[in-house]
């Protein structure tokens, strides 16, 4: 890969009518890093199963859990996470700066930041566009960076992306239908999805893709965990209006934003 000339490109390639709507950079992290980053999210999980106050890390548990012999076996996603130290060493990495620069600007914020279990027997995340839980104005630009701790098979649950449906607008979303679905889950039906391509990565390799983009993930049917890290970039200033709970705006409680970028340089206040 010519990374600088893809760098160069990405903005095109991950709006632009007609482009892909993402990027596979394989290899990005040694998957010693993918390995630490699990360690770091296991010990969370460990922790509010002894029931310390692990805040502001916020955890979901997974409603299709198989069997339990540690705490993780029964998690789906823990979320808000970029705070901690070995997430801020991966926010500063100078190739990941150069990443959001080049996706988004030299004004950053990140606003949210999940590590997700996908343990064997776990459901994958039906179709959506991750734009349908960002209600922001600016709507964008707004790109996930999803990086594989795990390898992702067909087997295990890899994601699958529809490629150029980043410049379509955003679809009408239902809630997952299945019975027991975990929270959160929606799903778009009123779409032709035959175009899609499966993401076969391995631990290290990152995914860059635009927020309008269609994607899911399908069901975990291997014996083993799927698991991957994702976060989530805007522009700094970017608005974000919250929910709506009982009538008043509330704050959501996944996202959390922090400073991350100011003129192409680290300005991170933990
Ligand atoms: O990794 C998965 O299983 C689903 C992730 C996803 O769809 C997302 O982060 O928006």
């Amino acid at each position: 890969m010519d990374y600088d000339a893809v760098l160069a490109a990405l903005p095109q390639t991950l709006r632009d009518a007609g482009a892909p709507g993402f990027q596979v950079f394989p290899g990005f992290t040694e998957a010693s890093v993918a390995k630490a980053i699990r360690e770091d999210v296991t010990a969370i999980a460990r922790d509010a199963a002894k029931g310390v106050d692990v805040s502001p890390a916020l955890v979901v548990p997974e409603n299709q859990a198989l069997f339990e012999i540690n705490p993780e076996d029964v998690i789906s996603k823990i979320f808000r996470l970029h705070r901690r130290p070995i997430f801020i060493e991966f926010l500063k990495d100078p190739r990941v700066i150069e990443l959001v620069v080049a996706s988004i600007g030299e004004d950053v914020d990140c606003f949210l930041s999940q590590f997700i279990f996908k343990n064997s027997g776990a459901r994958g995340q039906p179709w959506h566009q991750d734009s349908y839980y960002f209600p922001f104005e600016p709507l964008r630009p707004i790109v996930g960076l999803w990086l594989a701790i795990t390898e992702a098979t067909l087997e295990n649950g890899c994601l699958h992306i529809l490629p150029g449906s980043q410049s379509e607008g955003i679809k009408e979303h239902v809630p997952d239908r299945r019975i027991n679905a975990n929270n959160g889950y929606v799903e778009i039906i009123d779409h032709d999805m035959s175009g899609s391509q499966a993401c076969l990565l391995q631990p290290g390799d990152l995914m860059v893709f635009d927020s309008h983009l269609m994607h899911r993930s399908t069901d975990n049917v291997s014996a083993g965990v799927r698991a991957a890290m994702v976060w989530h970039f805007a522009r700094a200033g970017t608005e974000d209006p919250g929910v709506l709970r009982q009538g008043k705006r509330l704050p959501n409680p996944v996202n959390d934003w922090m400073p991350y970028l100011r003129a192409g340089r680290v300005n991170i206040v933990a």
